[in-house]
């Protein structure tokens, strides 16, 4: 073990979050920052998922990083939704042009970090061995890349062929070609992945446990001029996001689904859905994200598009949900509904018939064996909770987040948790998901803000207060309650992995007003936190 070299801040992380940590502490408050990235390079969850099919389903032109205006400027997106391998590019950019890669350390896991009360500062160790000291530690692992999720089915080491989790994909990629292949699950991963993969191998099977709901992305629906008016108009579309709803620049009609008669919201329906993507989930009626009755106009809106695009009417039927839109993560796609015309392509419900066990030739249903040559898990990630169980973390008095979080994780604003002081999460439990990468900016502004404010008043030591964090889980459990995400299971609220403490992880009100709460609670000498 080395002797520990001392910073004033160690990030974990080089995705979306880490990078610009890093840019704001070490290139706007002069700080010594080492970053440290467990793999070889910047990007995080667009480094790691290289399934096919693995693109960004939220829209580009808002899908970054709006800190700098000259960047928005010259980094031009081929189109809506672009590939993983575009966005790892634009990270890749963001990292040259800041020259961000000397202080990372890549291929370099932080196995362990401990707090000292007295110093008010943390030891950081990594898988290499080395031992650094900082006073501020900052997370920005993810919600869920570190933390894959296979299912425990009976037989796997016995399977004769080969399989992969999409969010570990080799990186030179698979040779489907003339190869059965099974998927198991269709989230937003198997969504992507399934009709590319339906496209490149002989056989293409899909378990499925619970049908989607799923937008077309219509990517025709953007063209030169849409490109040329977003450029003119960025300051303008991201102070609509940031005072948005969920982070993008649409806003609903302003009506309610109810108030209007059949024809009118078909209509509207009609026209989102003709413009396809992400907008449509947040661009039509107010209410339908809040009440049920709402909701259910969308809902069936959704169905009657699945059942009219779909030919084989049991097939058809499978596919159907029956929970109300909005209850999971709303997904965008390419073709997911018509692959399921190919010849090719057979569904198969796991639900009414449970998978029982993986035999050397392939996935035994309690219906019957599919054979197969390779399996692929889109099964999704131990999500929130994993990244950070992953590392020994303990804070003040040996404290560990596998206690303090054995209920569902918390956090005051998603930013510090209890006993945990000088620890700051980007995007931890608790905070709102929105469109991702305007939410890390705000954290990352904020805990900027915070530390420079703490070194211009001499203060060392920063700590989330256990009635602020009381507070801020309860107000997250009721404006989780008053949406629709209590309608299913998912990765939301904790129930997608067997025996995992069922708890609301993100903060589903108003996106805005999230940023204003935030804004608020510095101005008010950060209001719940106890700073010494
Ligand atoms: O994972 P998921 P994901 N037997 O948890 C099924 C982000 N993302 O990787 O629904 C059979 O959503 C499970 O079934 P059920 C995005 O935030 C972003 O797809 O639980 N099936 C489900 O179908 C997303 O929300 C992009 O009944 C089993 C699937 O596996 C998040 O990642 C792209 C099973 C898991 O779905 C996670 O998405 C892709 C079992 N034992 C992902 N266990 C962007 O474009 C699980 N399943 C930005």
């Amino acid at each position: 073990m080395s002797t520990p070299t001392t910073v004033d801040a160690v990030v974990i992380g080089a995705g979306f979050s880490g990078l610009y940590m890093l840019h704001r502490l070490r290139d706007d408050l002069g700080l010594d920052v080492r970053v440290f990235e467990a793999t070889d390079g910047v990007g995080g969850t667009w480094y790691s998922n290289r399934y096919p099919g693995a693109k960004c389903d939220s829209d580009a032109f808002v899908y970054c990083y709006s800190f700098d205006p000259d960047l928005l400027q010259e980094w031009q997106w081929s189109g809506k939704y672009p590939k993983q391998a575009e966005l790892l590019g634009y990270l890749e950019h963001v990292a040259d042009r800041f020259d961000l890669r000397r202080s990372i350390d890549f291929g370099t896991r932080v196995v362990a970090a401990h707090y000292d009360d007295p110093s008010a500062t943390w030891t950081v160790t990594t898988d290499a061995g080395e031992t650094v000291r900082a006073r501020y530690l900052i997370t920005g692992i993810g919600h869920l890349t570190i933390s894959k999720y296979v299912p425990r089915i009976p037989g796997i080491e016995t399977f004769a062929g080969q399989w992969f989790h999409t969010g570990s994909w080799p990186h030179e990629g698979v040779d489907l070609a003339g190869k059965r292949v099974g998927v198991v699950g269709t989230g937003s991963s198997g969504v992507q992945a399934i009709p590319e993969i339906a496209e490149q191998a002989a056989h293409l099977t899909v378990f499925q446990r619970t049908p989607q709901y799923s937008i077309p992305a219509r990517h025709e629906t953007v063209d030169e001029d849409f490109w040329t008016d977003v450029k003119e108009h960025y300051g303008d579309i991201f102070e609509r996001s940031r005072s948005s709803a969920g982070g993008f620049p649409w806003q609903h009609n302003g009506r309610r689904a109810l108030d209007v008669t059949a024809e009118e919201r078909e209509r509207v329906y009609q026209e989102a859905w003709r413009e396809g993507g992400i907008k449509f989930a947040l661009g039509t009626f107010r209410d339908v994200s809040y009440d049920l009755e709402a909701n259910r106009t969308m809902s069936d809106f959704l169905r009657d598009r699945i059942r009219e695009t779909v030919q084989d009417p049991e097939t058809r039927e499978k596919l159907v949900p029956d929970y109300p839109f909005l209850a999971r993560r709303p997904i965008v796609d390419t073709g997911y509904f018509e692959t399921y015309n190919r010849p090719n392509v057979e569904l198969v419900d796991v639900k009414a018939a449970p998978i029982e066990e993986i035999t050397p030739h392939g996935i035994r249903t309690a219906a019957g064996e599919h054979e197969l040559d390779v399996i692929v898990f889109a099964t999704g990630f131990d999500a929130v909770t994993g990244p950070f169980f992953s590392i020994d973390l303990r804070g003040r008095d040996g404290a560990t987040l596998t206690e303090n979080w054995a209920a569902g994780p918390r956090a005051y604003l998603g930013l510090q948790t209890v006993d945990f002081p000088n620890l700051f999460m980007i995007t931890g439990p608790g905070a709102t998901l929105g469109n991702l990468p305007l939410t890390i900016e705000t954290h990352v502004d904020w805990i900027t803000e915070c530390i420079a404010s703490m070194r211009r008043d001499g203060l060392t030591r920063i700590e989330a207060t256990a009635q602020a964090q009381e507070d801020w889980s309860r107000h997250v459990d009721e404006e989780a309650g008053r949406s629709m995400i209590t309608y299913a299971d998912s990765w939301y609220n904790g129930s997608n992995i067997p025996g995992k403490a069922k708890a609301f992880v993100f903060y589903f009100g108003h996106f805005g007003r999230y940023r204003q709460t935030l804004g608020d609670v510095a101005a008010d000498g950060y209001k719940g936190f106890a700073l010494s």
